[in-house]
């Protein structure tokens, strides 16, 4: 049975137990992450941990262990779980207190919750590439925390896989800003594009290392934001995150993405970060 971390403890599954009154049930109010593990190692675990503190921060949240403890944590998770390819989940919610909206006074700590999800690397829709759905971006304007509250996101993926799509390509006045739970980029005569940082998308850890790649690799890229009719056109097309890596994407909406197979930078950037990976 998979150990989880809670309230402090390293607890069964069966034995988690979790407080109606916790302001991450009543309200989603709480930040989380996704750290990849492989080969039982950690990877960009120190990006991601900095992220929780940031987006916790934003929130006005004050997580209960420092950074160096919570990758402690999580070591001991991925050991006594024996987790060797997989990701572990980490959130942290403004903890326990009877349902009111504003914060509680008195202070009550925060609640930790971690582990480990055993998964292999998504091979075979990186070898073969997906297909995408655009979706109106109905989601709230800080879109920069890694936050809880994720319906936004839920109602977007759900209508992508009802139409047979991996994932839903969010736009907002017509700019393409992000996945539901990816970051979007094309690639149009050779010049990398996706979305500035701004408070429209999430700063992707899989996107810094991405845009690290195209700059040893002399790959150029434009950080400005492009249409869905522009995105149409691009010649390869691809999402990153932390589970899904580098996806090429073959196919948005009922439109061929280039010669609908997948672009040579697409393959040199999956295989450069495959090679940045333990
Ligand atoms: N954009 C959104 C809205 C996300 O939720 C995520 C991560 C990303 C971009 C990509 O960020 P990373 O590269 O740092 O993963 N979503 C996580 C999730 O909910 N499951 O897996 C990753």
């Amino acid at each position: 049975m998979t150990v989880y971390f809670i309230d402090g403890q390293f607890t069964g599954k069966d034995e988690v137990k979790v407080s109606i009154d916790d302001r991450g049930y009543y309200f989603g109010d709480g930040v989380y992450e996704v750290i990849k593990v492989y080969n039982g190692q950690l990877f960009t675990e120190k990006e991601h941990i900095e992220r929780l503190f940031n987006s916790a921060a934003k929130i006005h949240l004050s997580i209960s262990h420092t950074e160096k403890e919570l990758v402690e944590i999580v070591k001991a998770l991925i050991e006594k779980n024996n987790l060797v390819n997989g990701h572990v989940y980490l959130q942290v919610t403004r903890g326990v207190s009877a349902r009111q909206h504003h914060f509680p006074m008195p202070e009550v700590p925060a609640v930790l919750t971690a582990y480990t999800v055993e998964g292999e690397r998504p091979t075979a829709n990186m070898e073969n590439g997906v297909k995408v759905k655009t979706v109106a971006d109905i989601r709230w304007l800080r879109c920069d925390i890694k936050s809880l509250n994720l319906l936004g996101s839920v109602l977007a993926k759900e209508e992508a896989k009802q139409a047979g799509c991996e994932e839903a390509m969010l736009h907002r006045d017509g700019l393409v800003t992000e996945g539901s739970s990816t970051n979007m980029f094309g690639v149009k005569d050779g010049v990398v594009r996706t979305h500035p940082v701004s408070n429209l998308i999430l700063e992707g850890i899989t996107r810094q290392v991405v845009l690290q790649i195209c700059q040893k690799l002399n790959i150029p890229v434009e950080e400005k934001a492009f249409t869905v009719e522009e995105a149409y056109e691009m010649d390869e097309f691809f999402f990153t995150s932390t589970t899904a890596e580098v996806m090429p994407i073959i196919q948005i909406d009922d439109r061929v993405i280039g010669n609908g197979e997948i672009g040579t930078i697409t393959k040199q950037l999956q295989e450069a970060f495959t090679l940045e990976t333990p």
